[in-house]
């Protein structure tokens, strides 16, 4: 018996440049899709764990066909509520478990939802985990935000960084809301 997810999903992985003529399409590649909960235990239970990962690699996981790129349709209207921190005060890879889990499983936000996919980027003395979504509606980016923050096990007064894809594309812009 397998118990069918309200989406198809693919994980895609971003690995380091071994030099600078890499470019982000030559890094970044589909790894594998899944549509049951056991499916995606097998591939989480197969795969390295976040803390595991080279600095500069991504994992990403998003819904049916979005490629985990601003240029997509599904997201080029959108942007990414990103959360950045140092592994010294968390546990990174229950965290990315915990999104995976809350993303899949369509517990942020239950009925047509805004979340098109998450990331995971391993920076150097950093990770940062984020959620893409649809719009830059904020009313509906105040709600995914408190959720995720219960997902994350923040504090009261801790803030999500929200980055328009539009203006984050242009540089290193600013985030354009905190929630
Ligand atoms: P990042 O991985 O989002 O964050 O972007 P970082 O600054 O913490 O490393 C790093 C770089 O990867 C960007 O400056 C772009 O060159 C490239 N890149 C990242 N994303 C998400 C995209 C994307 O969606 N499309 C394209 N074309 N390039 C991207």
């Amino acid at each position: 018996l397998k118990h069918p997810l309200s989406s198809k999903w693919t994980l895609w992985y971003t690995k380091p440049p071994v030099d600078s003529s890499e470019s982000w399409s030559d890094l970044l590649r589909p790894v594998t899709s899944l549509d049951t909960v056991e499916e995606f235990w097998a591939i989480q239970n197969g795969i390295p764990k976040p803390f595991d990962l080279p600095i500069k690699s991504d994992y990403h996981l998003f819904r049916n066909d979005i490629r985990p790129e601003w240029e997509d349709e599904a997201n080029s209207e959108g942007g990414k509520l990103s959360y950045q921190f140092k592994n010294k005060r968390h546990n990174i890879d229950d965290l990315w478990l915990r999104t995976l889990l809350a993303v899949i499983g369509e517990t942020i936000d239950e009925e047509e939802s805004e979340i098109n996919g998450c990331v995971l980027n391993v920076r150097k003395a950093v990770f940062k985990i984020a959620l893409w979504t649809r719009t830059t509606n904020l009313n509906a980016l105040t709600n995914i935000a408190t959720k995720f923050k219960q997902v994350l096990q923040l504090g009261e007064g801790e803030k999500l960084e929200f980055y328009n894809h539009r203006t984050s594309n242009s540089g290193h812009a600013p985030p354009t809301a905190l929630l």
